[in-house]
């Protein structure tokens, strides 16, 4: 079972076409790369969009050529890449990062109705800082915050700014002109139930509302008003007027994925999830948001993901079979205001996974510069270079064989 059987079959007479030269190539046309965790707090204006920007070419790994083009076509039976600039090129192996889609185009009235103020989504570098302006100028009404009804990336998200926004009226004295409302397309607060217990406490504290199983349908951005369908009750809709809409976009598989034949029935990329390597072509692997591992999708799933992806490969070109398996590892740092962070940790089991000896439950101000002042630079200096394979080897130093 796994790739340790596929891994043998893998032949090493691909790539004969030789397009381009032997070596690492990286596929990836922005000239502009971000770290998009940070935009949590750059909607809530405690980080500035400019500080989630790197020019790709400084963050660009020694070794690695960088082929400035965007992937059209993938075909894995001829172990080929079409690009959008009409080149072809063959490879030995693959790893497929390529992501996941945002779909705002799927609620009525979007996208266009981000040209109107009081409506952001930390989802994206053209609206995140929508959300700050909207947040800077409330005045009085309903501050609504959307969870869609599809898989989404760093699920906490729609949340977090919730808490920030909350914290910010607080702070300026608008709270008690405020309603501040969650309408979740989930049965439930967060997945796990640890974390959850901690958060139902948080939002009866702070009067939060939260309103399950409504998914956002419609903006009438010109009224300032949202549209909410009852998934229980198909055909049951609410409207929601708003001083503030923040818009969690429903998303999907990445399309050049789903229109290859790497997808699984829903688009999402085929993996065998101890290894990574893909369940039919045993040559491409892949890593992150674009894949079908049944974890939550975060930055910290990539690190831990590109730990056993590295040594998995690493084997497979010295003929050796994979020894690491990866459990799931993924952490959500759900900020709760401008200085406390809860840290959830868990793995494919949703078994709580913590790095650090405390009660990664409760409200944390340390945690908070993690996620805040810490982990950008473990990005930038570490992940993107190899260096940063997630916390798995330190967690078992922390706990001193407590666990
Ligand atoms: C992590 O590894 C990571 O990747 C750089 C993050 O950025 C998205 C994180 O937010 C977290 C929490 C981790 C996990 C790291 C530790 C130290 C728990």
């Amino acid at each position: 079972s796994g790739p340790s059987n596929s891994a043998c079959e893998i032949k090493k007479d691909y790539g004969r076409s030789n397009s381009i030269t032997n070596g690492l190539h990286l596929l990836f046309l922005p000239q502009t790369h971000y770290y998009q965790p940070i935009w949590t707090l750059v909607g809530a204006g405690a980080k500035t969009s400019a500080s989630s920007a790197r020019h790709t070419a400084s963050v660009m790994p020694a070794g690695v050529k960088w082929v400035k083009s965007k992937v059209q076509e993938i075909n894995p039976e001829n172990n080929t890449i079409r690009t959008d600039d009409g080149k072809e090129i063959s490879y030995e192996y693959l790893i497929i990062a390529l992501g996941l889609q945002l779909h705002f185009e799927k609620i009525k009235g979007l996208p266009e109705g981000f040209e109107h103020p009081k409506i952001g989504s930390n989802y994206s570098i053209q609206t995140v800082e929508k959300t700050w302006k909207a947040l800077k100028d409330f005045k009085a009404g309903n501050a609504v915050f959307t969870f869609p009804n599809t898989p989404v990336k760093c699920a906490g998200a729609p949340q977090k700014i919730m808490y920030l926004s909350d914290a910010y009226l607080r702070k300026t004295g608008k709270r008690n002109e405020a309603r501040v409302i969650y309408n979740t397309s989930l049965p439930v607060l967060f997945g796990i139930k640890k974390y959850a217990d901690s958060l139902w406490d948080i939002v009866k504290q702070r009067d939060l509302q939260i309103n399950l199983r409504q998914n956002l349908i419609e903006v009438r951005a010109d009224k300032q008003e949202a549209v909410f369908e009852n998934l229980d009750k198909p055909g049951e809709t609410t409207v929601f007027e708003y001083e503030m809409l923040h818009v969690t976009p429903p998303m999907g598989p990445n399309l050049i994925v789903k229109s290859s034949p790497l997808g699984d029935e829903a688009g999402w990329l085929d993996l065998d999830k101890d290894y990574l390597q893909h369940k039919k072509y045993p040559n491409v692997f892949g890593i992150g948001d674009c894949t079908n591992l049944p974890t939550a999708k975060t930055g910290a799933a990539v690190a831990a993901q590109s730990a056993v992806l590295s040594r998995t490969i690493s084997m497979i070109l010295k003929n050796q079979k994979p020894d690491k398996i990866y459990d799931g590892y993924t952490s959500c740092p759900l900020v709760t205001s401008y200085k406390s962070v809860i840290l959830a940790e868990f793995d494919y089991n949703g078994q709580p996974l913590e790095t650090f000896p405390i009660n990664q439950a409760k409200e944390s101000r340390i945690m908070y510069h993690m996620k805040a002042d810490v982990m950008p630079h473990l990005y930038w200096h570490g992940l993107l270079r190899g260096l940063w394979g997630g916390p798995g080897p330190y967690r078992k130093l922390m706990h001193l064989g407590m666990k």
